[in-house]
């Protein structure tokens, strides 16, 4: 199964790139920029990746990425990710980056996008691997300041593929950003948003509702309702369901807890993904290892998890019959 699984040409729908910065490049990165790390060695840092939920996830993640200041830090930061992904059988990325976590601490959005737009472009011409770009906004930042930041991204909006919402969910509902959405509709942006995560069910159907978006990231709450799985199956929504996130951030127990198994018997279109790869314990070959073992799923559900990737990834239709 772990051979099969590696060769399976895999798409991923859900990534954080600033998720993905392991501790060898976080000390690297720090060293280069001079920056003191509050870590003395990569194992300190590894060990400290120890979660009871979503904001303890978030305190790291925040101070983590605060050692990316230089567009090749950002190139580094994605190829790294990007090699890695490649050697476990991942072909294309849908990737999520937060802009605002990177203006609040003096990096311009230049820098980011420019370091990032490379990444893209070499991963294409080197590995065989495309690249879908989201930008996401934090939710537990003021509305005001995601409709600023997307107005301050106009030079890029035709290089973005969707824009995301990320970030604490509790008591930030979907809701709170019907103005950024609504322009983003407005600018012929895709949406997507983060919903049912550690939030509530209704959440994902205020992100269908108010947010009209076109996918739903995470979305395993969505079981607490019966309407909103109802509606999720008839309008075959996909979910980027990310097993080892889940586990890590206490939103399950352990993972033979997971919902995975009954959203597919519920008959939803369901993808697998990595979140976070550098904290939650691994990239796509390490989640679709555990829910084999978790949940002794055969060869024929994992290809099906990968055909709902690749009829939603975002890519161009030659792309996209290039991997059916
Ligand atoms: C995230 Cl796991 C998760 N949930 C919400 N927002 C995030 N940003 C990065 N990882
Ligand atoms: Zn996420």
């Amino acid at each position: 199964m772990h051979d099969f699984l590696r060769d399976l040409p895999k798409v991923e729908l859900h990534l954080h790139i600033e998720g993905s910065l392991e501790p060898e490049l976080m000390f690297a990165l720090a060293q280069r920029n001079g920056i003191d790390l509050p870590y003395a060695t990569v194992q300190e840092a590894k060990n400290a990746y120890l979660f009871s939920n979503l904001q303890e996830f978030l305190a790291l993640y925040f101070q983590g990425m605060n050692v990316l200041r230089k567009e090749e830090d950002f190139y580094d930061l994605a190829m790294d990710y990007f090699k890695r992904a490649r050697g476990e059988g991942v072909v294309h990325i849908d990737m999520h980056f937060d802009p605002q976590a990177h203006l609040q601490r003096g990096v311009p959005l230049d820098v980011v996008m420019s370091g990032l737009l490379k990444a893209k472009q070499v991963a294409a011409e080197t590995l065989d691997l495309t690249i879908g770009l989201i930008m996401a906004f934090l939710r537990d930042r003021p509305a005001e300041e995601a409709l600023h930041v997307l107005e301050q991204a106009a030079p890029y909006w035709k290089m973005l593929d969707a824009i995301g919402l990320d970030s604490a969910e509790q008591n930030n509902p979907p809701a709170k950003f019907v103005d950024l959405f609504n322009r983003a509709k407005q600018l012929g942006l895709v949406r997507v948003a983060h919903a049912g995560e550690e939030g509530p069910a209704e959440y994902i159907n205020e992100a269908l509702d108010i947010l009209d978006v076109q996918r739903i990231d995470h979305g395993v709450r969505c079981l607490e309702s019966d309407e909103v799985v109802a509606r999720l199956r008839r309008e075959q929504i996909v979910l980027t369901v990310c097993p080892l996130s889940n586990v890590s951030l206490k939103v399950v127990e352990n993972l033979r807890d997971h919902p995975l198994p009954k959203l597919l018997a519920e008959g939803l279109k369901v993808t697998i993904s990595s979140d976070d790869p550098a904290y939650f314990g691994g990239g796509m070959l390490s989640n679709h290892m555990a829910c084999a073992e978790a949940f002794g799923w055969d060869k024929s559900v994992f290809r099906q998890l990968t055909f709902n990737a690749i009829d939603e990834a975002f890519v161009t239709n030659d792309r996209r019959e290039e991997l059916r």
